[in-house]
């Protein structure tokens, strides 16, 4: 059952940022909303350029589906559509359902008087996304920087991106991304064994609560974090693992073109080794 009977009294009016109460109903489970109406849209029709995109291509291998930028002599420029305008215009959808799927929560938020963490942790994904496809382009003069839509395509960019640069790990902000994501695998592998020891304790036994959470961390390590603060903590390394994902890319190129190694070359160069 979709509908649980509880949630008819949290179906409350208002809360919305544009349009009033036009848009302001559910269809089904689902919340409507002005912004509802624009990610189906920008949705439907990224999807169709997308598929009009993978026809114009050699072969329907799924793999090998790509649909390319336009060429770095475009520049900033709008590009023929089988010349990387598909790729332009896909992108302007793309953005436009991420933002108004974000907005969408915002409101929804508002509706149910919660504060804005969801949007705001989801537009932190939409910012890293936002920074390859406009922002890095934009800073380098031409939308070819970006990268193309294919899942063999995308990668092989990352990877010739990465060798641009010599050695990407060299990378500091990219350090600190790695050493993020790192660290969010480890929170949750912590945290969801916790939760589902706790939750599964065997037949007959009761189902453990948060007091044997904690007692089990400080009998094993001498300290809890408490189950609102591995929430908190997980929050904050999985946005820092994007954010730093973010400047990691935009600082390559329009900040520094040469190889990362060489960018230690400022410890080698401090005056306490002379
Ligand atoms: C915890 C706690 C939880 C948890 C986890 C911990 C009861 C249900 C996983 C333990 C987490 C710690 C000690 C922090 C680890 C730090 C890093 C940087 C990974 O105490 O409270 O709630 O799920």
């Amino acid at each position: 059952m979709a509908m649980l009977s509880f949630e008819a009294k949290y179906r409350v009016r208002g809360g919305t940022l544009v349009g009033g109460d036009l848009f302001d109903f559910w269809m089904g489970p689902f919340y409507v909303g002005f912004f509802g109406v624009t990610t189906v849209f920008f949705t439907l029709l990224g999807t169709a350029l997308i598929l009009y995109g993978a026809a114009l291509g050699h072969d329907w291998n799924l793999w090998r589906i790509s649909i390319a930028p336009p060429d770095l002599s475009y520049g900033l420029g709008i590009a023929p559509l089988k010349a990387g305008g598909l790729w332009q215009a896909i992108t302007f959808c793309a953005i436009g359902a991420f933002v108004s799927w974000a907005l969408r929560q915002a409101e929804i938020s508002r509706k149910l008087g919660m504060q804005y963490h969801i949007p705001i942790a989801y537009g932190v994904a939409v910012f890293a996304y936002v920074t390859l496809v406009v922002i890095r382009p934009i800073l380098m003069g031409a939308w070819g920087y970006g990268f193309p839509y294919g899942i063999m395509s995308h990668l092989d960019w990352v990877s010739n991106t990465g060798y641009q640069y010599l050695h990407f790990h060299y990378n500091p902000a990219h350090m600190l991304a790695v050493t993020f994501f790192f660290t969010t695998v480890l929170a949750l592998g912590l945290h969801g064994s916790l939760i589902l020891s706790a939750a599964n304790p065997g037949k007959g036994e009761v189902v453990k609560g948060p007091e044997h959470e904690n007692t089990f961390f400080r009998d094993f390590i001498g300290y809890s974090i408490g189950t609102l603060g591995i929430h908190r903590l997980g929050l904050f390394l999985a946005l820092s693992a994007a954010f730093w994902s973010a400047v990691c890319i935009v600082i390559s190129g329009p900040f520094w073109t040469r190889g990362w190694p060489e960018w230690w070359g400022w410890w080698l160069n401090l005056p306490i080794w002379k």
